[in-house]
């Protein structure tokens, strides 16, 4: 992929022998994690197409789009309302990151102490290694938590980021903040794509999205079969993969996905045999190419059925009504549905714990990790509350906290083997 791609990525201004680096890195790691599984399905012959091209054919893709007028926003949460972007013809993709890379780059200007995710986000725009980043005319910040909000500040200076007031509880007042933070997004879409977002362009991006979300949802549907007809890494990969490609194509592709995994439980075939302990992973994002956990997971003897995360569920669950009829009544669509996230930066957030128990017994998990990255106070504090409830609810839970290094590795994969072997 190399020499064909390389003067567009010096054209975005990239560190071209860092972003070789991280090339070979990943396509090492995805190798090791994704390649060596056996008898994966045809379909994912679509995610080895789009991983192995994610910084080449896409990126080119999003060069023409430029070139052809078009507006390039990244995200960093699923709180962004990415309907209006493209409603407004434009593009989203999300940033968020999930490898070590750049962290050198990133502690230069955040404390150690600060989570891998934003350390990962910043650390790829200070070293200028990633495609996306550096594709983007705008991207989006949010006040989630602490940590991110901080950190938009600084990204400011090396890109332009414009940020979105996320309110911390759900009463009806936080409901109107929400709602009126959409309209100043709107406005702001509108004036930098330089289109006018119609009531129907809206109904059209709506469905889009909701669309990709249904594909989605078909997929953890399936998941459900034991024994499962596809492995959690594959299924991740999945949902990683739909922050990146285009919709349309990302909900057929999927589709055909689903329609071999219905295939395959038909004749009762599973990635796994049956009686493989049933995990479901719980708590902060996994962003591409973060596949730690489900790999030790994995190959410690369990099969992942879930993730109730962002990378996941909490992206998928919930539809914007397709009812609306007006550009208002569209508006008041999709607040009610982005104020449903049951984000840990929101305060009570008991709805979580209802979820996440729901969620463990509706896939017939034999037990529950929660995955907290080091220094997220929001996932990491709530994991008490979550750890309870399951408990509670007689479901197996075993709680970790780790980062992107590779350093507890070993003490992890202890961990995860002797609760595979607990809940076998
Ligand atoms: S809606 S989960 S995508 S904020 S891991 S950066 S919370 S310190 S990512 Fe998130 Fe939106 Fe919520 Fe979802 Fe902070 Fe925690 Fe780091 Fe995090």
């Amino acid at each position: 992929m190399h020499s064909q791609y390389e003067e567009m990525w010096d054209r975005l201004g990239m560190d071209i022998p860092a972003h070789d680096s991280l090339l070979e890195a990943l396509g090492n790691f995805y190798g090791d994690i994704y390649l060596s599984q056996e008898g994966r399905l045809k379909g994912a012959e679509y995610l080895d197409f789009v991983l192995s091209e994610v910084h080449g054919l896409r990126i080119q893709e999003l060069v023409q789009a430029k070139e052809q007028g078009k507006k390039v926003i990244g995200t960093f949460c699923v709180f962004v309302p990415e309907e209006i972007v493209w409603a407004a013809n434009g593009i989203t993709v999300g940033l968020c990151a999930g490898a070590e890379i750049g962290r050198e780059a990133a502690e230069r200007v955040l404390p150690r102490s600060t989570c891998a995710l934003i350390k990962s986000f910043m650390g790829f725009k200070m070293a200028r290694i990633c495609p996306y980043f550096e594709s983007c005319d705008i991207v989006i910040g949010e006040t989630t938590c602490d940590g991110k909000k901080k950190a938009f500040e600084i990204l400011d200076e090396h890109t332009p980021v414009y940020v979105m007031e996320v309110p911390q509880m759900k009463e009806a007042r936080d409901r109107e903040l929400w709602k009126q933070e959409i309209v100043r997004f709107m406005d702001l879409v509108q004036e930098l794509t330089g289109v006018v977002i119609t009531e129907e362009r809206l109904a059209g991006a709506i469905r889009m999205i909701n669309d990709r979300r249904r594909v989605l949802q078909r997929l953890n549907r399936l998941r459900k079969a034991v024994p499962t007809p596809i492995s959690g890494r594959d299924a991740l990969l999945v949902n990683q993969i739909s922050f990146y490609d285009d919709p349309p194509r990302f909900t057929e592709k999927i589709g055909e996905l689903c329609d071999e995994l219905e295939a395959r439980i038909e004749k009762a075939e599973g990635v796994v045999p049956r009686g493989t302990p049933r995990v479901m992973v719980s708590g902060c994002p996994m962003a591409v190419p973060n596949w730690k956990l489900p790999f030790l997971i994995e190959s410690g003897g369990a099969v992942m059925v879930g993730e109730e995360s962002c990378i996941g569920t909490r992206n998928t669950r919930d539809l914007v009504r397709e009812d609306g009829r007006t550009g208002e009544d569209m508006l008041d669509h999709l607040t009610d549905r982005y104020m449903q996230i049951d984000c840990a930066c929101f305060t009570p957030n008991n709805e979580r714990l209802d979820n996440v128990v729901r969620m463990a017994r509706d896939l017939e998990v034999d037990g529950v990790i929660h995955y907290g990255l080091q220094f997220c106070h929001p996932y990491g504090i709530e994991a008490f509350k979550l750890e309870r409830a399951l408990k509670a609810a007689d479901i197996p839970v075993l709680t970790i906290e780790t980062d992107y290094s590779n350093e507890d590795a070993e003490i992890l994969k202890n961990r995860v083997e002797a609760f595979v072997e607990m809940i076998r």
